[in-house]
């Protein structure tokens, strides 16, 4: 072990500041292995096992125990200390050992814990840390399932904390020992009560001066006070003061104003200060009113954000502090003003960053789709719940406590079940329970269920009556019907409920960068069927005053092992990505929300486009859309101006001539009388009527078939068209018909298939069935022509998606199917049989070497045998 660098370290800083408690990060040098491999790996912390196995092609990632080792170093100076372990987040359960002892066992993957690990520590000799940590399904732990994927590991920080045997508490569920209220509050004045918990972890009595200061932002000490206690040996003391603060300068959006209360504890003889901790809140007063919506500090204001989950391409949930950070700035710069934490409470970072910057917040715990319905599973959401409100009390942002998420969506029974009744009225045994714990702990805040659109289900089991605000995640137009009856579901909700106060906390369409529609549909994961979505939700959300606030699901996309969508294992709901590439979702939002000039012509990642041009003219006329907050703007195509348009409702679309080669769009518009703009360059492939016109010379033509859908590939750039039938002098497919995936309300556009082999799933997933033919009139010439196939009918009965609500997949027979292709009149293939020669969802390419000649072009016939014949893609690409 290369520790002897790191022992140096702790002991010189220890030996440095004997006074006050220390607290710093011990995440690097930690041995790791999976509990069945014997090899140790060296790895650093955040940490996580499951950065690799949760975006490969084989279904499921380890779920199990792994251990990781570590030595700790502390010179003999400390042993008159108290140590502490204190971990941000481990998922999901973690047993610590130290010199072979059990030091603590600690269950759920989302809240903090901290272990005392002085009675098993030798000072001035190395010490062997273990920990254990189990991400397994336990049916005992929410959550019991969930659209997210429970990477396992020490994925958030680990610290040492060393303090006098007399401090502030570490162990009252890992809070910080100092809880803040500020139950009146006015512009006038607040009273502050701050009950703090005082260890004395000897085996002496002492006597201790507790002095407790509020400072002001500017660090000024507007208020302070001093008492002495006596505390016995191993006492814990809970101390409550009183402040009242006049004219308190509020936190608000506007100005999240920070107070400080600073906590020491002096020695009583010799006044010397022997702890010391600070913790920041904020004064404010808001409500939700179930009519009039929300406001803070008497001020009404739409609450508008997102969700957020916590992980991030190639690295799990494994995230540093400064990912974290460009999440919430990403938040922040868009102009959102909420943020609901969910589905389990995150980086500390998090909420430190909202209180700083007047985002308001929920948090909640990860009961999510349906509970155990065992006294094991009651006490570990009551210990969650219990954690997340002591250790978030003092976050000025954290207006909601909230638990339990569309958890009759996934039922254990059918409501017709004679269990039914009695899994319900479990369900609202543990609510009240839930609800209770917030409500003693924490009076001041709201609490807050979130259900999905079946309110009678959700009233039935008094989940709409419990809490004191309801949150519902809307998705029509995407799971089920259309995208306008958002309006009259949320209408209804609020009738039928006109007591309670009401937020959407889940709304938003799945998209896919890489697709792109002119036709956009529900489920094709298409830019413009989200902007559609986006765009409408938004409106409606911000013209119903009784709408208190509403959160885009999601601000990222994120990992979900079972989910297949164009990106299988990914849920694309995000507005910026996996690695957080804003999308044109985002900048919608952000020209909606930010009072930052914004202007932004959609689509940035599709510097290389494609198009085809019509019979009489030499380009290709595609609608550009550009997001801005100035009232009007004028765009140029390579310095020619299209013409100036206002913005509705800040969204306006020129549509421009793209000719062969580059292009440079400019969009212009005035703020304050100074310019704002944007450019942006394509590399525009233009393709001709014709593409045996002499002036042309044809490269290649690239087209997926069966859908409306054109596919950005990203490597190597190249856009495959989307399916059209043969014109004349020109190109295209005939017969057949595009694939619908079948469901049991109708049919979807693409196949939910994970196609193997290929990372470029969408290409596959739509496909012409029955096609008879694809003909390319093209110049003479050898050519390589690649044929895509994927069987998308597979005999396997999938594991139906929850998620898919309402989409409901109805298993579809496998199909026998034979066929022939011929090319040119030459047969190329002899009764192909995709599924039994290859499997079904598999990528399959044939290529084949072509040459046209006396001006024949590219004539492909398939010769069915049994069953249809089919078609996924078609490339051509010229050889000579
Ligand atoms: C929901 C869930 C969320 C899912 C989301 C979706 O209602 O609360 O966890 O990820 O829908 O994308 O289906
Ligand atoms: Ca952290």
């Amino acid at each position: 072990m290369k520790q002897l660098i790191l022992s140096l370290l702790l002991s010189l800083s220890i030996l440095s500041a004997l006074a006050d408690r220390l607290t710093y990060s011990i995440n690097e040098n930690w041995n790791f292995r999976k509990e069945a491999d014997s090899d140790w790996q060296l790895v650093n912390i955040p940490h996580s096992w499951n950065t690799i196995d949760v975006q490969d092609e084989e279904s499921g990632y380890y779920r199990g125990m792994a251990i990781y080792q570590r030595e700790l170093n502390l010179d003999a100076s400390n042993s008159d200390k108290q140590i502490y372990l204190y971990f941000e987040g481990v998922n999901q359960v973690a047993e610590l050992f130290v010199n072979g002892h059990s030091a603590g066992k600690h269950i759920g993957g989302y809240t903090r814990f901290c272990f005392d690990i002085t009675k098993f520590l030798h000072f001035g000799k190395p010490n062997q840390l273990e920990i254990k940590v189990d991400n397994s399904h336990n049916d005992n732990i929410p959550p019991y399932s969930a659209d997210f994927t429970f990477f396992g590991g020490i994925y958030r920080d680990v610290y040492l904390v060393v303090t006098d045997k007399v401090h502030v508490s570490l162990t009252d569920h890992a809070s910080s020992g100092v809880y803040i209220e500020t139950p009146r509050v006015n512009e006038q004045q607040a009273l502050v009560k701050i009950t703090t918990l005082v260890d004395n972890k000897s085996q002496q009595s002492t006597s201790i001066i507790l002095e407790t200061s509020i400072l002001n932002q500017s660090g000024e000490r507007v208020w302070t006070t001093r008492k002495k206690h006596a505390l016995n040996p191993e006492e814990q003391q809970e101390v409550l003061i009183e402040a009242k603060l006049e004219n308190p300068i509020l936190w608000s959006f506007e100005n999240p104003c920070l107070y400080t209360a600073k906590t020491s504890i002096l020695d009583a003889e010799t006044e010397k200060q022997i702890d010391e901790v600070t913790n920041n809140f904020g004064i404010r007063y808001f409500e939700f009113d179930p009519e009039k919506g929300f406001s803070l500090n008497g001020k009404p204001t739409k609450l508008i954000g997102t969700n957020r989950h916590q992980d991030f391409k190639d690295r799990a949930n494994a995230l540093p502090d400064e990912f974290v950070l460009r999440d919430m700035r990403l938040l922040n710069d868009m102009g959102g003003n909420f943020l609901r934490v969910s589905h389990y409470p995150q980086d500390p970072t998090v909420l430190e960053y909202c209180d700083r910057n007047g985002i308001a917040s929920s948090v909640e715990i990860p009961i999510v789709n349906r509970i155990a319905e065992t006294d094991e599973f009651s006490a570990n959401c009551q210990t969650m719940m219990t954690e997340m409100v002591k250790q978030n009390f003092n976050h000025p942002s954290v207006l909601i406590w909230a638990y339990m998420n569309e958890v009759l969506l996934r039922l254990p029974y059918p409501t017709s079940d004679p269990n039914y009744p009695t899994y319900t009225s479990n369900v609202t045994t543990l609510a009240l329970s839930l609800e209770n714990i917030a409500r003693n702990l924490d009076p001041q805040r709201y609490t807050m269920i979130s259900n999905h659109g079946d309110l009678k289900r959700y009233h039935n089991a008094r989940l709409t009556q419990i809490p004191r605000l309801v949150g519902w995640n809307l998705y029509q137009g995407w799971y089920s019907g259309r995208i306008n009856d958002f309006e009259s579901v949320l209408e209804s909700i609020h009738e039928q409920l006109p007591e309670k106060a009401l937020f959407v906390t889940e709304f938003g369409p799945g998209v896919d960068e890489r697709i792109r529609s002119e036709q956009p549909e529900r489920f094709d994961f298409s830019v413009e069927y989200g902007q559609l979505v986006h765009e409408f939700y938004l409106k409606t959300i911000q013209s119903k005053p009784f709408v208190s606030g509403a959160t885009i699901w999601n601000l990222n996309d994120f990992y979900s092992e079972s989910r297949i969508d164009a990106t299988p294992h990914v849920n694309n709901k995000g507005i910026v990505t996996t690695d957080r590439t804003p999308k044109d979702g985002y900048w919608f939002y952000k020209a909606s929300l930010s009072s930052e000039p914004v202007i932004f012509i959609a689509s940035r990642g599709l510097q290389n486009r494609s198009g085809v041009a019509n019979k009489t003219e030499n380009h290709s006329n595609q609608s550009i859309t550009v997001f801005s907050n100035l009232p009007h703007a004028e765009f140029f195509l390579n310095g020619k101006s299209l013409g100036n348009q206002t913005f509705t409702d800040h969204v306006a679309k020129w549509i421009v001539p793209f000719a062969d080669g580059e292009n440079l769009l400019e969009v212009a518009g005035l703020k304050d009388g100074k310019t704002i703009k944007d450019v942006q360059r394509i590399n525009f492939k233009l393709l001709p009527h014709s593409l045996s016109n002499p002036e042309f010379n044809f490269e290649d033509l690239n087209v997926s078939l069966g859908g409306n859908s054109s596919f950005f590939e990203k490597d190597p750039a190249i856009v495959w068209l989307s399916d059209r039938n043969w014109e004349e002098g020109s190109w295209g497919a005939f017969g057949g018909a595009f694939y619908r995936k079948k469901t049991r309300f109708g049919s979807l556009p693409t196949s939910d298939a994970d196609i193997m082999g290929t990372g470029d799933d969408p290409i596959y997933q739509t496909q012409r069935v029955g096609i008879e033919g694809f003909r390319a009139d093209i110049p003479n010439g050898t050519y390589a022509v690649s044929l895509y196939f994927a069987e998308l009918v597979s005999p396997a009965a999938k594991e139906m998606s929850v998620y898919n609500l309402g989409n409901d997949a109805v298993t579809e027979l496998a199909e026998e199917r034979v066929f022939s292709i011929e090319i040119n009149n030459q047969l190329m293939v002899k009764s192909l049989n995709l599924a039994a020669d290859y499997g079904a969802e598999r990528a399959i390419e044939k290529k084949f070497i072509v040459r046209a000649e006396n001006n024949q072009g590219i004539n492909i016939h398939f010769i069915p045998e049994k069953g249809e014949a089919v078609l996924n893609a078609i490339r051509i690409a010229r050889k000579y």
